[in-house]
């Protein structure tokens, strides 16, 4: 099968967002007068839950706290969030940038499946690639999107359809379990990059596991595909491979 698109998870994948959203979570609780705060230990157990309204309302659940108002709350997050993406330094992931840039090359689909909310995807790339690589991307699908946020595959689904490809002839790039499960209940082939906060993820079913996107261009000379399915073939060959 030929490889046609690039399918980008954004949170752990492309950059590692992850502490960007729990100090936001924090500071829209905080600026609400809620007795919340997020750690590091409780934010990697919550991120079992994907979205962040969901993620609200199960803490709400949890710690028997009525009358939570999730979706303000939830604004007043992404609010926090957009401010951190343009007050910091923002680094995406090794290998991120030029694995894009490959996949123009050969002429492939780009594309992103995400549970975060859209606003979030518009200014991590404003904060790194800009919103001209943005507009490149053939679909951009987001938790505003679907009903049931990963790992519901629903979110890649969507992608596929609007790219009119078959799974298999795309490429899934994930940091975590739910992400991975997504995409593999499509039966699209996922390279896993563990995050931060995913590492101790059950990653059974990926086709590629390894530690940085930029692993896939070690020994440099290696990856200069000028066809697609030289891509594929360094995909294959790079990852670990997982029965
Ligand atoms: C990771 C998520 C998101 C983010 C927070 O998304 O689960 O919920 O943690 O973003 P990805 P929101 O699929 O990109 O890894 O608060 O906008 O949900
Ligand atoms: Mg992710």
């Amino acid at each position: 099968m030929t490889l046609k698109a690039l399918i980008f998870d954004i949170d752990g994948t492309l950059a590692e967002t992850e502490e960007f959203h729990r100090l936001a979570f924090n500071k829209a609780f905080n600026e609400a007068g809620l007795p919340w705060y997020w750690n590091q230990a409780v934010y990697g157990r919550l991120l079992k839950v994907t979205g962040g309204r969901e993620r609200i309302l199960a803490y709400a659940e949890e710690t028997c706290t009525p009358g939570i108002d999730a979706a303000t709350l939830h604004k007043s997050k992404t609010g926090f969030y957009k401010h951190a993406m343009a007050q910091n330094t923002i680094e995406l992931r090794d290998g991120v940038e030029r694995l894009i840039k490959v996949g123009l090359e050969n002429g492939l689909a780009l594309a992103i499946a995400t549970t975060t909310s859209r606003p979030n995807v518009d200014s991590l790339f404003a904060a790194t690639l800009g919103a001209d690589v943005l507009s490149r991307f053939q679909s951009v699908r987001t938790g505003e999107d679907v009903a049931a946020k990963k790992p519901d595959p629903e979110v890649y689904q969507l992608v596929l359809d609007d790219l009119g490809i078959k799974p298999e002839e795309g490429y899934a790039f994930e940091d975590s379990a739910n992400g991975l499960k997504a995409a593999r209940k499509l039966g699209i082939p996922t390279l896993v990059t563990p995050g931060i906060y995913t590492r101790d993820d059950d990653f059974s079913g990926a086709d590629c596991i390894t530690e940085s996107l930029g692993n896939l261009f070690e020994p440099s000379a290696e990856l200069s595909p000028r066809n697609p399915d030289q891509l594929l073939a360094v995909l294959a060959s790079k990852g670990r491979a997982v029965a």
